[in-house]
């Protein structure tokens, strides 16, 4: 089996996780990382992106893409969450490749021209590429095989706000457009994410098999787990962005529902996603425009972190 990936991601200490399981997992075949910004400016995740491809021991394209979002002004990085580098402030070297030439908006079009129903794309961080990729060329929306969003909650609480996720919250307005567009989407929010702790033990277990990626990892993971342990009661971090990776890969660990998805883009509700079952007769039809897609409800967390494990162990790097 081979999944042509591309993976839209802001690095990130839970994106950096990631990117070494997408690498790590022979199943994937990682066509290219677009990035956005998110936890850290564009600048910063353009950066890690191409650090952590090298550490890796790829040449995989890099493409940078948006630096702020849609309509809403450019507030706040996740600074505090994954440090003012975004790997949890640690001497990085500089990377050795240049990003692609093409920006990730122009690389998305092009690349699924280039293999039209063949490309998943994965994205973990604010969802401005996708925007942006659809407004260049609506048809992309028909070449893409599936798209794969970390955001969102449904019954789950937000995590920058009391009802909002993080990177729905941070461009809602392109979350309304990748929610409204043609393409087969699962959301794997926190309703999954949560269910999931990466606990010290086993990321020392994942950094050991990792070599230079992995003492990246076990940097930036305990500048991240720090934060959890002051916000939340769990010992680790949550894993979110490997979870749409999961997804893909073990998609009978996660419980899911179809329906019809739509967010918030001002007042309190700015960033909410709301969730309309399929087939769900509601007062009027507000909440059931846009197409059906699917969303995840639940996760067997332990059985995820465990598959996280054997994937980044698998072999030593
Ligand atoms: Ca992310």
């Amino acid at each position: 089996m081979s999944l042509p990936i591309i993976f839209d991601t802001d690095p990130g200490v839970d994106d950096a996780q990631a990117i070494a399981l997408l690498f790590a997992d022979p199943a994937f075949e990682v066509i290219g990382l677009t990035t956005t910004f998110g936890n850290v400016p564009v600048s910063t995740a353009t950066r890690n992106a191409l650090l952590l491809t090298e550490l890796a021991g790829r040449d995989t394209p890099v493409a940078a893409g948006v630096a702020e979002p849609l309509v809403k002004p450019a507030g706040n990085h996740a600074l505090h969450v994954h440090g003012q580098d975004g790997l949890g402030n640690q001497q990085l070297p500089a990377p050795r490749q240049v990003p692609h030439t093409l920006d990730a908006a122009h690389f998305i079009v092009e690349q699924t021209r280039l293999r039209p129903g063949e490309i998943t794309l994965v994205a973990v961080g604010p969802l401005g590429n996708l925007a942006l990729a659809l407004a260049l060329d609506p048809t992309v929306a028909e070449r893409i095989r599936e798209v794969v969003v970390m955001g969102g909650a449904i019954v789950e609480p937000g995590n920058v706000t009391p009802v909002a996720e993080a990177n729905i919250f941070s461009d809602p307005h392109a979350a309304a457009r990748v929610f409204a567009a043609p393409w087969p989407l699962t959301l794997v929010g926190l309703d999954a994410t949560h269910r999931a702790v990466l606990d010290p033990p086993r990321l020392q277990r994942i950094a050991a098999r990792q070599g230079a990626l992995g003492e990246v990892l076990a940097r930036s993971y305990d500048f991240y787990a720090d934060f959890y342990r002051s916000v939340k009661d769990i010992d680790g971090c949550h894993p979110h962005d490997s979870c749409a990776l999961a997804y893909l890969r073990r998609p009978e660990l996660f419980h899911t529902a179809r329906g019809h998805l739509s967010v918030g883009t001002e007042g309190l509700a700015e960033g909410q996603t709301f969730f309309a079952p399929e087939g769900r007769a509601y007062l009027d039809g507000r909440w059931s425009g846009n197409p059906l897609v699917t969303v995840c409800l639940g996760m067997d967390g332990a059985a995820m972190v465990a598959w996280m494990e054997e994937v980044l162990t698998a072999t030593e790097r």
